[in-house]
């Protein structure tokens, strides 16, 4: 079987970093035919950076990456320097990009990509604010029903929130563009902190990571050693979540997931909840599914799928 084609929407973040590695190490099943970057984490100036830096790392400068929107839809900024370090990327050293940055919008490479391409033959992966690809929506309605399917990391529901006691980071970023992604009516599987927060960097599985001896290695080992001091103070929990890497493995191995067809409506307006992802597990209304919200893993499945495809980079 050819590929499956796919567009990483991101903004990197130790967690995307694997994200995408997972994705470039897997040419076989995977076939990234561009990154686009975000405002998230940290600001766009470093999210298209850190996405080159993490192309570079990987041994794949060809990859084209595109910077995207600098800013929320209809809102300030927020971002979480205090989870992922001043550059977004603190742990390892990594050198500077040397490899281009592209010149077209984040958003037109998106909806020129799915009209270039037969209908429903290209995946979009979000792992940050949902910005571009709700941009790319408003800008070309058109493109929506090309859609492959979209799976993206956001949204929590027995979990509830990282960034408010209510909301998930991604989404309390710009709920507005979560909104219009999910109402958009393109199929969509969600990795909320439901599943995420089920899959912890222990210490033997961050071992894993850096007895591969190589730089790729060495770096994700660095990288959640940073990232893990965060989630161990806030959750008392045994390391830290790998949320984004949930979307490239769902993609090699969907059968690593479970979680149900469900309603999921984004809380817009409130000061209290802005950003919830209201999710009808209980089917305690007639709203009709839009979102496959994923709520349990095989962790230890994930993490030999993750160490064994980084060994090959
Ligand atoms: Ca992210």
């Amino acid at each position: 079987m050819a590929p499956r084609k796919i567009i990483i929407d991101t903004d990197p973040g130790q967690d995307d970093a694997v994200a995408i590695l997972l994705a470039l190490a897997s040419p076989d099943e995977i076939d990234v035919v561009g990154i686009t970057a975000v405002a998230g984490n940290v600001p766009l100036p470093l999210t298209q950076k850190n996405a080159r830096i993490v192309c570079e790392l990987a041994g794949k400068p060809d990859v084209k990456v595109f910077a995207g929107c600098d800013r929320p839809l209809g809102r300030d900024l927020v971002t979480a320097e205090h989870v992922h370090g001043k550059s977004g990327l603190d742990g390892p050293d990594l050198p500077d990009p040397t490899m281009p940055l592209q010149d077209q919008h984040a958003v037109d490479f998106i909806i020129e990509t799915l009209r270039a391409h037969p209908p429903k033959t290209i995946t979009l992966c979000p792992l940050g604010p949902l910005t571009n690809v709700a941009m790319a929506f408003e800008k070309a309605p058109d493109i929506v029903d090309r859609v492959q399917e979209i799976v993206l990391m956001g949204g929590a529901y027995f979990e509830v929130g990282n960034i408010t006691p209510a909301a998930e980071f991604n989404i309390y970023v710009d709920p507005q563009a979560a909104h219009i992604v999910f109402s958009a009516g393109a199929p969509i599987v969600v990795m909320p902190l439901d599943v995420t927060h089920k899959a912890l960097v222990t210490q033997p599985r961050n071992d894993a990571f850096r007895a591969l001896g190589t730089p790729v290695g060495i770096a994700v080992a660095e990288m959640t050693d940073f990232f893990e001091r965060f989630d161990k103070e806030k959750y008392g929990s045994s390391g830290a979540p790998l949320h984004d890497p949930c979307v490239t493995s769902y993609l090699l191995r969907p059968d690593l997931f479970q979680g149900r067809n469900v309603n999921v409506m984004i809380e817009t307006r409130s000061e209290l909840t802005l950003g919830m992802t209201v999710a009808d597990w209980w089917g305690v209304t007639d709203r009709a599914p839009n979102a496959l919200f994923i709520g349990d893993v095989n962790a230890d499945g994930f993490f030999d799928l993750l160490t064994e495809r980084l060994g090959r980079l």
